[in-house]
């Protein structure tokens, strides 16, 4: 199949997704073109079938705002016709899933009928996308796209509540590549920063008000009072200035370290001990498998699509969102001698049921069940 994948090129979930997904799809004999205005952070391989086209913005002294959206759909009915592909699949509906809607309009004036599949990921339905401001284009975009995919259950439900949709709306869960994560036989920072007591705690994020990060450290505050830990702090975003000031008000600047944006995060994650992520919303949780497929249990909030992924009190816990108190006991638990193993070996086994292998044939009966004409 020849496939066009839009998304978002940063370090966040959905652009994470949509390039492991590129890369597999192409590992596996298909044709792959990524669509964006910079180069998928994750997309570090290269093969004669997988491509990657920048849109840019034609700028104008009479716009404020540079029309990215227009200059997507350009793109995408240029790649379309060119490169004869048989099917768009976009992550993140704003603004991919209107500008995918509006080529395939385009498209089929010119006799070219390309379907359009759109995978929704969280804060665009239960943020930004329920905002008076996209909400009408949400709406009709997911009702005229081909199929439509949520990354949990939690966030169809949500979907269906809040939007007036008129189709049915797929699950497919987020993935991870086990093997990538079995590989890793060394965490350098835990070398660097622990001694051999010490508990390592892990948290990673793009640093926005949705993730509760203050959480974090407060619960890391409460935990450090009873046991000898370290925490690495993963990301970077708009809230990280305050988190560093509040940890350093809090606790000591050797306990917490921030290290930015990381793209080999298993690295990092490797041997360590506990994952906090006590989001406000987390349609899914991409983080927490990430580090479940480390063998390193979670402490969650209940927002969205965790309760799904995490069993509670085998891979780790949920709980409720703000609860710091809980959240710390659940952490300290997991962290007695006694509980850690058998945490981190349920974490790893439940990480295994989302390994891309069992999770890349749902998106494939996606593709097959909208290629009416069959691939070209
Ligand atoms: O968490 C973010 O703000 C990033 C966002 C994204 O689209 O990049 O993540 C969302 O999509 C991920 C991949 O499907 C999910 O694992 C995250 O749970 C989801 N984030 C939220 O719902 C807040």
């Amino acid at each position: 199949m020849k496939i066009g994948i839009l998304c978002y090129p940063t370090f966040g979930g959905s652009g994470v997704v949509a390039t492991e997904l590129g890369k597999s799809l192409s590992e596996k004999g298909n044709t792959v073109h990524f669509i964006s205005y910079a180069q998928p952070a994750r997309l570090n391989v290269f093969s004669d079938n997988l491509f990657y086209h920048e849109v840019s913005v034609k700028n104008y002294p009479l716009f404020d705002f540079p029309p990215y959206e227009t200059s997507l759909t350009s793109k995408l009915v240029e790649i379309v016709k060119f490169e004869k592909l048989d099917l768009i699949h976009v992550h993140y509906a704003i603004p991919h899933a209107s500008a995918a809607v509006l080529a395939k309009q385009i498209l089929k004036t010119i006799g070219i009928d390309v379907p359009v599949i759109t995978t929704l990921h969280g804060t665009d339905i239960t943020l930004v996308g329920k905002d008076p401001s996209c909400k009408p284009v949400i709406n009709h975009s997911i009702n005229l796209s081909d199929a439509v995919s949520a990354v949990s259950r939690s966030l169809k439900d949500e979907t269906l509540k809040t939007f007036d949709i008129k189709r049915d709306i797929d699950v497919v869960p987020n993935f991870i590549d086990i093997k990538k994560y079995t590989s890793v036989k060394k965490n350098n920072y835990r070398a660097k920063i622990c001694d051999e007591r010490d508990k390592l705690l892990i948290h990673t994020s793009n640093f926005r008000k949705v993730k509760r990060i203050q959480d974090v450290i407060n619960v890391f505050c409460k935990i450090k009072k009873k046991k000898k830990c370290k925490l690495i702090m993963i990301g970077d975003g708009p809230e990280r200035a305050n988190i560093e000031s509040l940890t350093r008000s809090l606790c000591s600047l050797r306990d917490v370290i921030f290290i930015g944006k990381v793209p080999d995060v298993e690295n990092v994650l490797f041997n360590a001990d506990l994952f906090l992520l006590p989001s406000e919303k987390e349609s899914f949780g991409l983080s927490a498998l990430e580090a479940m497929a480390s063998s390193v249990p979670v402490v969650t909030s209940n927002a969205g699509g965790l309760p799904e992924l995490i069993e509670q009190g085998k891979s780790g816990y949920v709980c409720d969102v703000g609860d710091v108190e809980d959240m710390s006991i659940k952490s300290l638990e997991i962290l007695d001698d006694s509980n850690s193993k058998i945490f981190k070996e349920n974490a790893f086994k439940r990480a295994k049921n989302y390994d891309i292998e069992n999770v890349l044939p749902e998106y494939m009966n996606l593709y097959k069940r909208v290629i009416k004409g069959g691939v070209k």
